[in-house]
């Protein structure tokens, strides 16, 4: 066990020194707990939940949340007003937060269907729909997030869709956190299920008596909650998709001779403080042994007045710096982890950006701190971690829809490109296909 006086400091590797191997060694996320451990511990879980509906949903929550006093697992619209009193301070932020993130996924609209002729009377086409039911995962444990309910919120009341159910635990009194029913009750929510864990995801993908099924489900999780989003989303039977796998949450600080060591250590905290299993990078770019001291004298001694110190003792325990000699360099290095949030705290932050490939969200320049996003600005703070950035986007409007094409042909346009479909479907030997325009071109020649 750490003892109080113990620093906190990351371990460093300068790139010049060491190979390869030994950087991409150093930048290995913390490792999971294997997936059949997880699932053997889910499955059970789930199954009782599909069986045994409500009855099954309520045990869990008595036992794992202690809420025993909880008789009903949901909360449905309207939630009454005493169950959202909040300081004027907390509705305002809530309000602002809200309409900025409300502006960006709005922003993210297209308006008008996409219509391409690729022949003459061949007109192909493509529109979007809202998927009708979700489900938005709003975890609990060491935190409370209503900023989660607000980022999956947002985008499902803008692109429309019918059904928005937000699961979240209960508190071990029942009772749910008045900022996450305001921000619920804001987006237009249907109900809130007072659950957490498998047994909540399970809940939403087969619906209970009292569960609306819904068509998706979103949202950050533990790994129990990633096990059972991915369980269902692979059961035919209950017809769902999710979001994407999600992982510890992680930051990546690329920082030059420019940097505020101050800034610097007070990112890379904010994400350390997030768990125990968070990982938080710190690239040097061509700093000298001064400049990386104050960094670290300043993540010391920030992080020995937060209130969550021991959870950054975790975190800082599988984190590093890594000393690069220029930029490119340090954008190598980051485009191969992937970051979820990529913070580049350099002289001319925006010129780099062209450079970045696989990232969540990026944070450009001194004045524009992660938390800036994970709560008001406007972006989504529900992204790609454990270097999923790789082929994942973030959250965002498009999470919520879908897209349908049509086509539409005239008697010329039939006639243009018929003979190369009567050519494929005889290649296949699928006649059927092949005499569907061939009925009709006959058609066209009486
Ligand atoms: N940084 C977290 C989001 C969050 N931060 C919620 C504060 N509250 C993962 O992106
Ligand atoms: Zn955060």
């Amino acid at each position: 066990a750490p003892r109080l006086s113990d620093r906190i400091t990351m371990k460093r590797i300068d790139v010049s020194q060491v190979g390869a191997q030994q950087v991409s060694e150093a930048l290995k996320r913390p490792s999971q707990k294997s997936a059949e451990a997880i699932l053997g511990i889910v499955t059970p879980i789930i199954s009782d939940v599909r069986q045994n509906g409500d009855k099954a949903l309520l045990s869990y929550t008595h036992k794992f949340e202690k809420a025993t006093s909880l008789t009903s697992p949901v909360l449905k619209a309207p939630f009454p007003e005493s169950l959202m009193q909040l300081p004027e301070e907390t509705i305002k932020a809530i309000d602002i937060s809200f309409e900025n993130i409300r502006k960006f996924h709005a922003a993210q609209k297209e308006d008008k269907p996409l219509k391409v002729e690729t022949m003459p009377g061949v007109v192909c086409s493509r529109f979007v729909r809202p998927i009708e039911r979700v489900g938005l995962y709003v975890p609990g444990g060491t935190a409370v997030l209503p900023s989660t309910a607000l980022m999956l919120g947002v985008p499902a009341m803008v692109a429309g869709c019918q059904k928005i159910v937000l699961a979240s635990p209960p508190r071990s009194d029942g009772s749910i956190t008045p900022e996450i029913v305001y921000a619920a009750h804001k987006v237009g929510a249907e109900s809130i299920v007072l659950a957490g864990g498998a047994q909540a995801v399970a809940a939403m993908a087969y619906g209970t008596e009292s569960v609306t099924k819904v068509d998706k489900i979103l949202g950050p999780g533990n790994q129990f909650v990633t096990a059972a989003k991915m369980y269902v989303s692979n059961d035919t039977n209950a017809g769902v998709s999710i979001d994407m796998p999600a992982g510890p949450s992680e930051v990546l600080v690329i920082a030059d001779k420019d940097a505020n060591p101050a800034f610097v250590a007070s990112d890379l905290l904010s994400q350390a403080e997030h768990g125990v299993d968070s990982q938080v990078i710190l690239i040097a770019v061509d700093l000298d042994a001064k400049q990386l001291q104050a960094i670290e004298d300043e993540l010391h001694d920030q992080a020995m007045a937060l209130p969550r110190v021991d959870i950054v003792r975790g975190a800082i325990s599988h984190s590093v710096t890594i000393q690069a000699r220029d930029i490119d360099e340090a954008m190598r290095i980051s485009n191969d982890y992937a970051p979820e949030h990529l913070i580049l705290q350099l002289k001319d932050a925006e010129a780099v950006v062209d450079k970045v490939m696989n990232a969540g969200s990026v944070f450009i320049g001194q004045w524009t701190p992660e938390s800036v996003g994970d709560y008001s600005a406007g972006v989504n703070h529900s992204l790609p971690t454990y270097g999923y950035a790789k082929q994942y986007s973030g959250v965002n409007l498009g999470s919520f829809v879908k897209h349908i094409t049509s086509s539409n042909l005239t008697p010329e346009g039939l006639k243009n490109v018929g003979p190369a479909v009567e050519q494929l479907a005889k290649v296949e030997e699928l006649i059927a296909h092949q005499r569907a325009v061939s009925i009709r071109l006959a058609s066209l020649q009486k």
